[in-house]
């Protein structure tokens, strides 16, 4: 048979499904696989059905159907089964043919299985993909990096399948070299964990500090979904409010508060930590979905550690003062959103420079804008900000972002404050409020660190009055010697 399929794909689970449908909307001829065999006979006789969709009972038949450069692409378990996918694969490939990951490997993964896959003079693309089940059916935000040799080759099918805006711009660019697209895809994750524990601080607040039922709360989503907040995330909380249960109560209050994670977010916070940069609303985020796991253990203590009794009642009574402190809450969201964000590229840029990835960061910004669970207007603001200077240091740089904290700072300060006098915790708040103090603080106490850091292991210091780059010793206590240490470091 003449191979006529256009690409590969392995992993029918429902993302890999999803995005077979979707590429089978947009034309393309897909060959689909798995390794349990029957669940491509299963896909081709249910979702698929009536579609031109090819199926696969072995790599051989797989790579026999397709058309040259032969494009495979993965969507299985991240780990092993991603190197034992390359394994079985390179055997059927020729040189140019192209292998692409599309699960959420780790990006030093990607970095070592370019190398291995372009030893065996193949192409490889390791690309994020987000959007949740939806989003591969109808259109994800991708983020390709690896091999540049292979994008050529994979931009019509991702641009084609991937969401658009802004009258029809694909959430699809080039990324760069290497684990540069799954690096960036584990940042929209990070950023992602920062975006939903905001969200909960925003709830818990008017829960627990104002009584607002998830009624209550659904309208203000509603109002704050119709603004700069504007976003998915926003969109679902509000719908969640709404959810009743079979009993006609709202199903958010029988859910129990601990949460999961599957890591990503976690990678993010370990990066961050190996390039020196701080990335405190996404750690703060991490380590909240934590604390909310030590169910019993928190249990026990909210009946043995004191504290003040969360009730606004004064604020929740008269009418104007409500809507002004939900003013102020939507504005400590607000805030603290354009810090996490500016975070995110802080790391992203760091990262650039770091692996040598020449990163575009109004075209991130404009890939987050659609498909992805991230999507925003917000983040069109972001794309005009690194278009206007692509060379811009810090978003909180920014004229328009240094305009809207200006507006929005002095509710963000009350909310916190009040957060901390009344016992209800805000951490990313909070974090986010201490980070912009400290980032607009032309000097802060290191000053006496270093002092600390020079009197217990003489690591040294520079002086205000001297050149930077000097560096001197202070014999402390009159005792020790005057030899400053240069190798024991704390
Ligand atoms: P399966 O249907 O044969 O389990 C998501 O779990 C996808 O990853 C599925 O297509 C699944 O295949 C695949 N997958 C999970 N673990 C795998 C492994 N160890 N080897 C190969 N494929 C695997």
């Amino acid at each position: 048979m003449e191979p006529n399929a256009d690409i590969a794909l392995i992993g029918l689970a429902v993302m890999g499904q999803n995005l077979i449908l979707n590429m089978d909307d947009h034309g393309f001829t897909v060959v689909a696989y798995n390794r349990s065999t029957e669940k491509v006979d299963q896909f081709l006789a249910n979702e698929a059905k009536g579609t031109k969709v090819l199926g696969a009972h072995s790599i051989a038949e797989m790579v026999s159907r397709l058309k040259r450069p032969r494009r495979v692409m993965m969507l299985v378990k991240a780990g092993k089964p991603v190197d034992e996918f390359i394994d079985q694969l390179i055997p059927h490939l020729e040189p140019g043919d192209i292998i692409i990951d599309g699960g959420n490997s780790l990006f030093e993964d990607t970095n070592r299985r370019q190398k291995y896959v372009e030893s065996k003079g193949l192409l490889y693309i390791g690309t994020g993909v987000s959007g949740g089940e939806e989003g591969a059916r109808r259109g994800p935000s991708i983020m390709p990096g690896g091999s540049p040799a292979a994008w050529p080759h994979v931009k019509d099918i991702f641009q084609a399948i991937s969401a658009k805006v802004e009258g029809g711009t694909p959430c699809c660019e080039w990324v760069g070299e290497m684990g540069a697209g799954h690096y960036v895809k584990m940042v929209h994750n990070g950023i992602e964990y920062g975006d939903m524990q905001l969200i909960c601080e925003a709830y818990n607040i008017m829960k627990t500090g104002l009584g607002m039922s998830a009624d209550d709360m659904h309208e203000v989503f509603a109002e704050w979904n119709r603004g700069d907040l504007d976003s998915y995330l926003i969109e679902i909380s509000r719908d969640i409010l709404a959810k009743k249960d079979a009993d006609g109560l709202p199903l958010v209050d029988k859910i129990l508060d601990t949460a999961g994670q599957k890591g990503t977010g976690k990678w993010t916070v370990i990066n961050s930590q190996d390039l020196g940069i701080p990335i405190t609303l996404m750690a703060e985020a991490v380590y909240s979905r934590c604390v909310s796991a030590l169910k019993d253990e928190r249990v026990q203590a909210s009946s043995m550690l004191e504290g003040p009794n969360p009730a606004l009642p004064d604020i929740a009574a008269s009418p104007e003062r409500k809507s002004a402190f939900i003013e102020d809450i939507r504005n400590a969201l607000y805030a603290s959103k354009i810090v996490s964000y500016a975070q995110g590229y802080m790391l992203m840029r760091a990262a650039a420079k770091e692996y040598q990835w020449n990163l575009n960061y109004g075209g991130i910004a404009l890939m987050w804008r659609g498909g992805c669970i991230i999507r925003s207007r917000f983040l069109g603001k972001i794309k005009e900000a690194y278009d206007s200077n692509p060379a811009l240091t810090n978003l909180l740089l920014d004229d328009y972002f240094v305009g809207e904290i200006r507006k929005a700072q002095d509710g963000w300060r009350n909310v916190v404050a009040t957060a901390a006098l009344k016992g209800i915790p805000v951490p990313a708040f909070s974090t986010a409020l201490a980070f912009y103090d400290q980032y607009r603080s032309g000097v802060l106490p290191a000053n006496l660190l270093q002092a600390q850091r020079d009197y217990f292991g003489a690591h040294t210091y520079e002086r205000i009055d001297q050149p930077r780059g000097q560096f001197f010793h202070t014999n402390w206590t009159g005792k020790g010697g005057a030899t400053a240490s240069s190798t024991y470091n704390v």
